[in-house]
């Protein structure tokens, strides 16, 4: 079965639905050609300067490079497009916060080998999540075409209702092909992998993932982002990086203050418990409130 194609205009809860159905599916033309070129420009010194992966999973000519965040201003924009944020607010509905997971160039140079079938929550240390019961929602932009020649991202559509730990391999898969610009969106469950790159271009796309509160980010967000330019973000981009709590109890700093005093202090309110909203509070708070 093939990878299913929305559009920008078919709106986060369509995406959420395809999401529900088969784990997978890519949205056409969210990135401008220009937001595309602002954002290679930015990350131009960084991309060069960045080493191949040491092992097979990691990829020998495969380039990693993060920290978007502190790099560039357009990822800003892209980890928070509305779009996006509208599809991840109904996959992980069911949570009280999620947070950003990693933000990684993932560029696959020509030469490399087919990346081994997983699921992207097995970084969990392999915990058995209920079947159903999502943890991550994760998109790669697309800065480069998507080919299956290329290197395009490989999925199993439906396999999100698989059963856990299963090996699948190359065959099993499907290329996400899609056109620089647009985006695969697909589940932490759902079983895929990077693709070979059989041609001589590098594939590039940008990997932007989110993951419920409780649990920990593959790229830690506090130490990754220096303090001085965390101090210089909007709350907003700020509580999505994790300066919030992830649950009630979790995340807090010192007296159970919330932890934007610790890097934008101006912009506490006024009961210094914005972190959570009302509702948010309510759902998750074992107390009358
Ligand atoms: O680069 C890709 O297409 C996917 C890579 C991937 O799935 C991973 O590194 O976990
Ligand atoms: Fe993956």
């Amino acid at each position: 079965m093939p990878v299913e194609h929305l559009k920008s205009e078919d709106g986060p809860g369509r995406i959420a639905e395809i999401l529900e159905r088969d784990g997978c599916v890519v949205v056409d033309g969210i990135a401008s050609p220009g937001e595309l070129a602002r954002f290679r420009e930015e990350m131009k010194p960084f991309l060069e300067a960045t080493p191949v992966g040491l092992d097979g999973f990691t990829g020998r000519f495969t380039r990693r490079t993060g920290a978007l965040i502190a790099r560039s201003e357009q990822a800003r924009d892209w980890v928070q497009h509305p779009v996006v944020l509208g599809a991840v607010d109904k996959v992980l509905g069911h949570v009280t916060n999620y947070q950003l997971h990693l933000t990684q160039v993932i560029a696959i140079g020509p030469g490399e080998k087919a990346q081994d079938v997983h699921r992207d929550q097995w970084a969990f240390d392999f915990f058995p999540f209920p079947n159903g019961y999502e943890v991550q929602c994760n998109t790669i932009w697309a800065l480069t075409d998507f080919t299956e020649e290329n290197g395009a991202t490989r999925v199993i559509p439906g396999s999100h209702r698989h059963d856990d730990k299963l090996r699948y391999t190359f065959e099993d898969t499907e290329p996400a092909e899609m056109e620089a610009g647009s985006v695969l969106f697909y589940t932490g469950s759902v079983y895929h992998g990077g693709g070979p790159n059989r041609s001589d271009a590098v594939r590039m796309g940008v990997n932007i993932t989110y993951v419920v509160g409780f649990l920990r980010q593959e790229e830690n967000q506090y130490l990754t982002v220096p303090r001085e330019i965390a101090a210089t973000l909007p709350k907003d981009l700020l509580r999505l990086m994790g300066y919030a709590r992830g649950a009630y109890a979790l995340g807090y700093i010192d007296d159970t203050r919330d932890p934007i005093a610790a890097v934008r202090p101006e912009l506490l309110d006024e009961k210094g418990m914005g972190d959570l909203t009302p509702v948010q509070l309510k759902n998750s708070s074992l107390g009358e409130g």
